[in-house]
């Protein structure tokens, strides 16, 4: 039987895709950057389904690529050579809020924004959050390990998975979803599988840890002379707003592209650097703010006023991506290194693509920029090698957050020394002893 049939047979035939044009929108990835030919598309509806689908792929020697959102950055999740895509947006079981634990259980294909909203009811939250939150899914939010807006406060998502359900790429099904706060039996499992970005195990399931909702949330948009001041004033808020929530930059290239794209004039007088504040707590941090932000600072605790100011910041990724298909350079220093990386990263980029178009912004609190170079075409990775190099002899990462991807697996070198770059391998060959997963994520192909 060819793999489509016996797909079909476990799945059921509307959920095989095998024309072109159906495959389409599961090909390319959202910045346009990576993506190829699939040999189909299969979107199974429950845990036993994917063991279905994994067991037929190994048969006929197909490899799999999961797919949650498509909203990554790093090109893992479309294909490269004709494999499989194995979608799991029909997971989307979401089970009540579990109050006396905090927690919740729900299908990996569940995105953040129902999450979020199924939280809130509950008088709870999701304690994530990113600007994809409508696509993203929670399974890709787990094998990412995302960050986003709200780590400095809440941590990323590994912080947020109690337990999770998978099918590791040998055909074992492991389920960890009693969500136990301490449960010391032996490795990890659900730690590993948190951020392996679809190399190791299929996460169909995750036990999600909530936190609570806050009653006032206050929003601010700081015009900042330089970035000094700007770290200078990320010490004083930690200092001085307990319910400090996220600390995010950007720069004045960015902010006039983002009015431009959303044809605004900019709210803010000129600056050297604007960040964007948020504190959210139990009783109103106005006042808590009011003591440490400049007299400029325009502040917003309305829902809709809020949104108006973080549209400056989140509109970043939209409006790039309007003008162009990007380079995406998703990088971490340690803040005492941030001024040097900012100052240098432009150089780097104009010395490996002269007249090349850079943009950077991020999340100051976690040290983590985003690059974005617009110009070189998709293919021509010098200016990634060069910014990439960069961040690392700054004593930084090359991934802070969107993960390895096929797009940096060739520069893992440069923060992992040979030996754990083995040890990582020994780990996918336990695991995944066909190479069904991903292959060429995080580990480049030989
Ligand atoms: P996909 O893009 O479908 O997949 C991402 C990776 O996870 C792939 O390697 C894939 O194979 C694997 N995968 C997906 N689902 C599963 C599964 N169930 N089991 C095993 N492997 C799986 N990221 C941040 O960290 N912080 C941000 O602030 C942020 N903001 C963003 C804003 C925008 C506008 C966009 C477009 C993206 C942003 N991202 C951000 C990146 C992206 O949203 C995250 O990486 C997210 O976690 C991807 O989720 P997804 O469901 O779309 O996964
Ligand atoms: C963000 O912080 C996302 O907005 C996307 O991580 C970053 O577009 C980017 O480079
Ligand atoms: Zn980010």
């Amino acid at each position: 039987m060819v793999l489509a049939d016996r797909l079909r047979a476990i799945v059921g035939d509307a959920h095989v895709l095998c024309d072109a044009e159906l495959r389409a929108p599961f090909e390319r990835d959202w910045t346009g950057r990576f993506g190829g030919p699939a040999a189909l598309v299969v979107r199974p509806g429950s845990t036993a389904e994917v063991a279905g689908v994994l067991a037929a792929c190994r048969d006929e020697d197909v490899p799999l690529i999961p797919q949650g959102g498509n909203t990554g950055l790093v090109g893992g999740s479309v294909p490269r050579d004709r494999e499989a895509i194995l979608s799991l947006a029909r997971l989307t079981d979401l089970e009540p809020v579990d109050a006396a634990t905090g927690q919740v259980s729900a299908g990996a294909g569940v995105t953040l924004g129902a999450l979020q909203e199924h939280a809130r009811q509950a008088g709870l939250d999701a304690g994530l959050d990113i600007a994809a939150r409508d696509s993203a899914t929670l399974g890709g939010l787990a094998a990412t390990n995302a960050g986003g807006l709200v780590a400095l406060r809440h941590g990323t998502a590994r912080a947020r998975i109690a337990g999770l359900e998978a099918v590791l790429g040998d055909g074992t099904v492991v389920t960890r979803m009693s969500g136990l706060l301490k449960d010391n039996a032996g490795y990890d499992l659900p730690s590993l599988l948190v951020g392996s970005e679809g190399t190791l195990a299929i996460i169909t399931r995750v036990r999600w840890r909530l936190v609570p909702q806050a009653a006032a949330r206050v929003a601010a948009l700081v015009p900042v002379d330089s970035l000094a001041a700007a770290v200078d004033l990320l010490a004083a808020l930690r200092a001085g707003v307990p319910s400090l929530e996220a600390v995010e930059f950007f720069l004045p290239d960015g902010l006039e592209l983002v009015c431009g794209y959303l044809g605004i004039e900019s709210p803010v007088r000129p600056a050297a650097v604007y960040l964007t504040v948020e504190a959210a707590g139990a009783a109103d941090p106005t006042g808590e703010l009011a003591e440490v932000l400049p007299d400029d600072a325009l502040v917003a605790d309305d829902t809709a006023g809020r949104a108006r100011l973080w549209r400056l910041r989140e509109a970043h990724t939209e409006a790039i991506a309007a003008a162009g298909i990007p380079h995406k350079l998703d990088v971490g220093v340690p803040l005492d290194r941030l001024e040097a990386f900012l100052a240098q990263a432009p150089q780097a980029v104009e010395a490996a693509a002269p007249g090349a178009r850079t943009i950077l912004f991020g999340h100051l609190g976690d040290g983590n920029v985003h690059v974005n170079v617009l110009g070189p075409p998709p293919r021509d990775d010098a200016v990634d090698v060069a910014v990439l190099e960069l961040a690392a002899a700054l004593g930084g990462t090359i991934s802070a957050e969107h993960g390895v991807g096929v797009a940096k697996a060739r520069h893992l070198r440069l923060v992992r020394p040979p030996q754990e770059i083995a040890a990582m391998r020994a780990v996918k060959l336990a695991l995944d002893p066909q190479g069904l997963l991903n292959p060429g994520v995080i580990l480049a192909q030989p």
